[in-house]
């Protein structure tokens, strides 16, 4: 884990983007240098390891993923994996995963998995050809193989709501604003500090845990999923920016509410992957440590996610815990 190229003073704040001039309006391109590829997990630095350890009080582990095959049929059509153990020998055995989609469980979206439509281009420049013909060096996994580690706080958005006696289905088209993200955390009372990975509680896994199969069926296919979600916005933009958020993952299918309007310059997918360099995480198990922050009002811990490390990857299970 080497640190970024820019002290913390020398980072722009949202305004000041871009600081390239030939990048996007409102693009982070540039800023941790022209070759760089993990984008915000700059932010994320071996000082904040130490710090995100000294968060360990009690050794309680809460594993972020959920079961590679949670999701029956899986959601927006992804490829359902196979899993088959196979005889080594006598007394031996291997397993194998066919058809693993690295998108059709819990996951982080990497950098190379959605690009901006009015740029043509992915994060600090990439083009769709560098990606699928060029193994995707720059934006790779592979690049996130030791990263992914450092300080967690979770926005129990969902618990926020439900006390507010305004709860929510989360099963539903709904949004969290940026106002009732803030109002959480002061009432949590924890802040964000630069190189935060954000945890968001938004109740869709739990609330899809509850469905039929007949439910589940019903609610798979992309044009038909609904999920509450993050407010998609230039100000939520600027607030996880300006704030030096490392990443941020949710319990929802995409971050943002579902359904999405793919044309919406908002979208998160567009204002985070591409142009700010902002890793999403989806489908995160987050009601356990939910309601063991809830017990101890502690929403801050370490988060430590190894994901896959394949060589130009797309994205990849967290493969994630947060230990408190
Ligand atoms: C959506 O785009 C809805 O989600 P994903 O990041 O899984 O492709």
């Amino acid at each position: 884990m080497t640190p970024h190229p820019r002290t913390k003073n020398q980072i722009p704040a949202f305004d000041q983007l871009p600081v390239r001039p030939d990048a996007p309006p409102e693009s982070s391109w540039g800023v941790f240098g022209d070759d760089d590829g993990i984008g915000c997990l700059n932010f994320l630095t071996p000082e904040g390891v130490v710090e995100a350890a000294r968060l360990i009080r009690n050794g309680k582990v809460f594993r972020l993923d959920a079961k590679l095959n949670f999701a029956t049929p899986t959601l927006m059509g992804r490829a359902t994996v196979e899993h088959k153990i196979v005889p080594l020998g006598p007394f031996a055995n291997d397993d194998i995963l066919d058809r693993l989609n690295t998108q059709s469980s819990t996951q982080w979206d990497g950098l190379g998995h959605v690009g901006h439509g009015r740029y043509e281009r992915f994060y600090n420049g990439v083009t769709v050809t560098d990606i699928r013909q060029g193994g995707n060096r720059k934006l790779g996994i592979h690049r996130w193989a030791d990263r992914v580690v450092g300080r967690g706080v979770l926005i129990d958005a969902f618990g926020f709501r439900k006390s507010q006696g305004r709860p929510v289905n989360p099963l539903a088209k709904d949004v969290y604003t940026l106002e009732e993200l803030q109002a959480c955390l002061d009432t949590q009372n924890v802040a964000l500090k630069p190189g935060t990975i954000l945890l968001v509680r938004t109740g869709w896994m739990e609330e899809y845990a509850k469905c039929t199969p007949e439910q589940k069926e019903a609610l798979a296919p992309f044009d038909k999923i609904q999920s509450a979600g993050v407010e998609a916005s230039r100000r939520m933009a600027a607030w996880l920016w300006d704030n030096r958020v490392a990443a941020i993952a949710a319990d929802c299918p995409a971050v943002e509410a579902l359904p999405m309007e793919l044309q919406d310059d908002n979208l998160l997918h567009y204002r985070a992957l591409p142009l700010l360099g902002l890793p999403l995480g989806e489908l995160f198990v987050l009601a356990p440590l939910a309601e063991d922050c809830a017990r101890d009002r502690r929403y801050e811990f370490m988060i430590v996610s190894a994901p896959l490390n394949i060589e130009g990857g797309i994205a990849s299970p967290p493969n994630a815990v947060a230990i408190k």
